[in-house]
């Protein structure tokens, strides 16, 4: 039997240990977990309350609706993961006050080999335990969700695609779109024609020197269209501008042929 140390160890506090179940049984990142590539321990707040009803929250100070969750019981839990996984692991808060996700900011997360995430339910953390014991405070985006938890996993599968040998040998995470700052190009398969449609004859002529750039200019085209923010151009230079131009693709180009 052979037992050999994750390359990144997850601890998460969560009142609902069972939801992220989602990310360490399915699909890719279950199969992460599954091999013990990556692992996850979790801790559930619930167990540190000292009342009768298991409470580990309360009405806020000054005022105002909502619960905040207290300090001492987030405390204790953060004490038993880190007895758990180490004590040298980097400690992040999922909170919509946080710096938002990035693919940049998954593959810095990646890096490290330990990370505890916590997760909370209701209107947020006690601010002392935030100022004591979190590295970094990260949001997934300006919406708003019913809790971290959901964070927390999305967090997990997007570092988890950095760590070598998570993804298989379909791609790297490297190779992914967002990583080179371009949107993914249009993909077709079988069959050739679907109620009339056709594939592009292009990826079908076997010109692989071709096809790389219709892919190219397609994704370009794509990301010049819906999040420009992602570009940082002001105009498409040369080879590229060539490029869009030989598939009728510049932007304001109604076509040669219209
Ligand atoms: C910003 C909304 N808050 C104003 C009163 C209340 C509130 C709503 C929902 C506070 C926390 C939550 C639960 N959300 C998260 O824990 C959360 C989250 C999010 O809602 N959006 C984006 N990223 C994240 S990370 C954690």
């Amino acid at each position: 039997m052979s037992m050999t140390e994750p390359r990144l160890q997850f601890a998460v506090l969560t009142l609902f240990p069972e939801a992220f179940d989602a990310v360490t049984r399915w699909g890719v990142t279950g199969r992460a977990f599954e091999s013990g590539l990556c692992a996850l321990h979790v801790q559930n707040p619930r167990d540190e309350a000292t009342d009768r009803h298991g409470s580990v929250d309360d009405r806020p100070y000054g005022g105002g609706p909502g619960m905040v969750m207290q300090a001492p019981i987030l405390s204790a839990a953060l004490g038993k993961a880190r007895l758990a996984i180490g004590a040298d692991a980097k400690v992040l808060a999922l909170s919509p006050q946080g710096v938002k996700l990035d693919a940049k900011l998954a593959q810095s997360l990646a890096l490290e080999s330990k990370l505890i995430l916590v997760a909370g339910r209701y209107e947020g953390f006690d601010q002392r335990f935030i100022e004591r014991e979190v590295d970094l405070e990260v949001s997934v985006g300006d919406f708003v969700v019913s809790g971290g938890e959901l964070p927390a996993m999305l967090l997990m599968d997007a570092v988890a695609r950095w760590v070598p040998g998570v993804l298989g040998h379909e791609c790297s995470a490297a190779e992914d779109s967002f990583s080179d700052g371009l949107l993914d190009c249009p993909q077709y398969t079988r069959p050739e024609v679907f109620q009339g449609d056709r594939v592009p004859d292009v990826l079908l002529s076997g010109d692989h020197g071709a096809i790389a750039d219709w892919r190219r200019a397609h994704s370009i085209k794509a990301t010049l269209d819906r999040r420009p923010d992602l570009l940082g151009w002001e105009e498409v230079a040369e080879p590229d501008r060539k490029l869009l131009e030989k598939w009728d693709l510049l932007p304001g180009d109604r076509g040669r042929h219209s």
